[in-house]
């Protein structure tokens, strides 16, 4: 209830460059002014510039680049995505925290996300360099009536989903490197990890994490991604909202999500392959296995990658890191 007074605040303090009176306020949000001056207080207090003026009232100058719930939810147009969010400033790993939830039984669409991850975590038990207050690091729930074997299809939509959204915030389209890397010019902006919750033959939650470089200064990434790695602010040229972003983000992903819900993965397919940096090319796959060389010709309707090698033998890879040669 706190929260949605601030949301609505926050809706009526930006519905105008002008000074708007304490007592207006209040009649709008049918509180008091003292509960006014409290949640002004409170949004000063998250790195909201407000300025206010005896007998004039209140004024907003700058709101910060913050991915708070508060900030997360105004104007958030989705009916289950990001309705719920637990946003933490500081966190081992989002998705640690997603599967504690999951398992208490969390509402699908249920939102984690930080704005710095300690022991962030990529596939394969690498780690994911999440610094404070410049990326996205989130995790979203999903319970989907699938079996297993089709979560890798999720992978795939949330990076569908994650393309549409830069596009929309940035104008700039990146490429899908199979099966769950974001790159722009080569270098990698988004990593997707999705993990499950499972019996053998039913899915019981699907947790997806999406770490996205915004606003990360390229001289701020470690020596040993600094060639691999880069971030919207870099080839965008200037720093984004990282809040509209995620917004733009759960959007697209309701949206695409609803739809693979009723018709099922093959629209999902055609618009991940039209996305796709590595088909059509010749490309070396690590798999645990080992490692295949050939020619990427497309992706299964289950999500797995199809590869031809050189002796025309059609492999389906389920997972492995993809290297494409310039
Ligand atoms: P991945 O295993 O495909 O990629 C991890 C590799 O990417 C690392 O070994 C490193 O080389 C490189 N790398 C590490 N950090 C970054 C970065 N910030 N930008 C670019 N490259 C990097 C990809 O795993 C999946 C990552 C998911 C991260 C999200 S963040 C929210 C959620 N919580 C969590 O702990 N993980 C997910």
């Amino acid at each position: 209830l706190e929260e949605s007074i601030r949301n609505r605040l926050i809706t009526i303090l930006f519905g105008t460059t002008q000074f708007i009176s304490g007592e207006e306020i209040s009649k709008q949000l049918n509180c008091s002014r003292t509960a006014v001056w409290k949640h002004i207080k409170e949004l000063k207090k998250n790195g909201y510039q407000i300025e206010s003026v005896p007998k004039k009232g209140y004024r907003v100058i700058s709101r910060p680049d913050r991915i708070s719930e508060d900030e997360v939810k105004h104007q958030l147009h989705t009916k289950r995505f990001g309705q719920v969010v637990h946003y933490h400033e500081s966190v081992t790993s989002t998705q640690e925290i997603a599967h504690r939830f999951a398992l208490d039984g969390a509402l699908e669409g249920t939102l984690i996300i930080a704005d710095e991850q300690v022991k962030g975590r990529g596939r394969l038990g690498r780690a994911w360099h999440s610094p404070k207050g410049t990326g996205i690091w989130m995790s979203i729930i999903l319970r989907p009536a699938i079996p297993p074997q089709q979560a890798p299809q999720l992978t795939l939509l949330a990076a569908v989903s994650m393309v549409k959204a830069i596009i929309r915030v940035t104008n700039i389209q990146p490429e899908i490197k199979w099966p769950n890397d974001i790159l722009i010019n080569g270098k990698k902006i988004v990593g997707i990890l999705t993990e499950l919750q499972a019996e053998a033959d039913r899915v019981n939650s699907v947790i997806i994490g999406m770490g996205i470089n915004v606003n990360t200064a390229e001289v701020n990434f470690p020596a040993d991604i600094l060639d691999r790695a880069t971030s919207l602010r870099v080839v965008h040229g200037e720093a984004l909202s990282r809040s509209a972003l995620v917004k733009a983000l759960l959007e697209e992903m309701e949206k695409l999500y609803d739809t693979y819900l009723d018709e099922g993965f093959p629209f999902i397919k055609v618009m991940w392959e039209s996305y796709a940096a590595s088909l059509g090319k010749m490309i070396t796959a690590r798999t645990l296995k080992g490692e295949l060389y050939g020619l990427a010709k497309g992706i299964t309707a289950e999500g797995s990658l199809i590869l031809e090698d050189e002796d025309g033998q059609i492999h389906n890879i389920y997972s492995a890191d993809i290297d494409i040669p310039k």
